[in-house]
């Protein structure tokens, strides 16, 4: 992959940085995306099993088909795509790492404080009377768990379509996508909102905004620069060329 020696010199000298990752990042790590021809949404109903309607219609299906997902999740590895961006968080005086993920496989590469728009896939919750379940829930029980407080239905801790985005979250991902000098959306068909208005929001605020994907997405042309490879691949190198050119000066 070649880097342009100016990215580099950008990026060695920047102080506010943003990642924005989305299922990409972990495909590499076995985990299959959404949209990809072979992904989630070539053979299951987003509507259908992330969505309340969809739950409450068919508990037992989406149970089941998180409790599938939590399985594949829980025998993955973070892969060196992970592991770069955890390694970002030391190059850079104010870097904020903003995820669209619920696989946890940044925090277990090493990275901290991320920013989960759409929660995560580890911890549940009672519908009812929102009792957090952040024991682990074993998949082999076949039965729905019953919250021990209300009996209403336990849910997965992720933010399904039509749900609202955690606040807090939300707002310190728009707010530091706006005062970013770099912006890095790594992994993400930008298809999703308001995840998919943070790199256009740090381009209108003046950032250099980086893609990393293999394939066009809805938003490579409007970007500085775009690679067309994988991000296990990509990354460990950009962070190379960042560490080489800083020893040099
Ligand atoms: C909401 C958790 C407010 C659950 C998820 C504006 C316009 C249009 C629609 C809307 C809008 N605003 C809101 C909507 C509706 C909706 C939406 O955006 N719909 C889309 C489909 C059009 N948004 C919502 O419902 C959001 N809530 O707006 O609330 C509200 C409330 C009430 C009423 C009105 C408004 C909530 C959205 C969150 C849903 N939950 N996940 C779960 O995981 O089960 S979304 C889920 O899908 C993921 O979290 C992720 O966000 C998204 C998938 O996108 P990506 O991660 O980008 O993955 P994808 O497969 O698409 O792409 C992978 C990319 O990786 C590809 O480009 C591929 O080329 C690349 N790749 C492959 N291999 C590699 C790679 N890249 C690098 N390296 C590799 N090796
Ligand atoms: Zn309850």
């Amino acid at each position: 992959m070649e880097i342009p020696e100016k990215l580099i010199q950008i990026l060695a000298s920047a102080k506010r940085v943003v990642v924005l990752t989305g299922a990409g990042i972990s495909a590499e790590s076995g985990i299959k995306t959404f949209r990809d021809p072979d992904g989630l949404w070539s053979k299951f109903n987003p509507a259908e099993l992330a969505s309340m309607d969809g739950f409450m219609s068919n508990p037992e299906l989406v149970w089941d088909w998180y409790q599938h997902r939590r399985d594949i999740i829980n025998n993955s590895l973070p892969n060196p795509g992970h592991y770069a961006i955890a390694e970002m968080q030391d190059l850079f005086d104010n870097f904020t790492l903003v995820t669209q993920n619920v696989d946890r496989l940044h925090q277990r590469a090493g990275s901290k404080d991320v920013l989960e728009l759409h929660g995560n896939i580890i911890d549940n919750y009672c519908i009812k009377c929102r009792h957090p379940y952040e024991d682990f829930i074993d998949s082999n029980v076949k039965e729905m768990p019953k919250c021990r407080q209300c009996g209403g239905l336990i849910r997965p801790a992720v933010v399904w379509f039509g749900e609202m985005l955690p606040e807090e979250v939300l707002i310190n991902a728009e707010r530091a996508s706006k005062i970013s000098d770099v912006f890095f959306t790594i992994g993400t068909s930008a298809e999703v909102y308001p995840a998919a208005n943070l790199p256009m929001i740090a381009k209108s605020s003046g950032a250099l905004v980086i893609e990393i994907n293999p394939n066009l997405t809805s938003i490579s042309h409007y970007l500085d620069y775009s690679f067309r490879i994988q991000s296990g691949i990509a990354l460990p190198l950009i962070v190379e060329a960042i560490k080489t050119y800083r020893n040099k000066i």
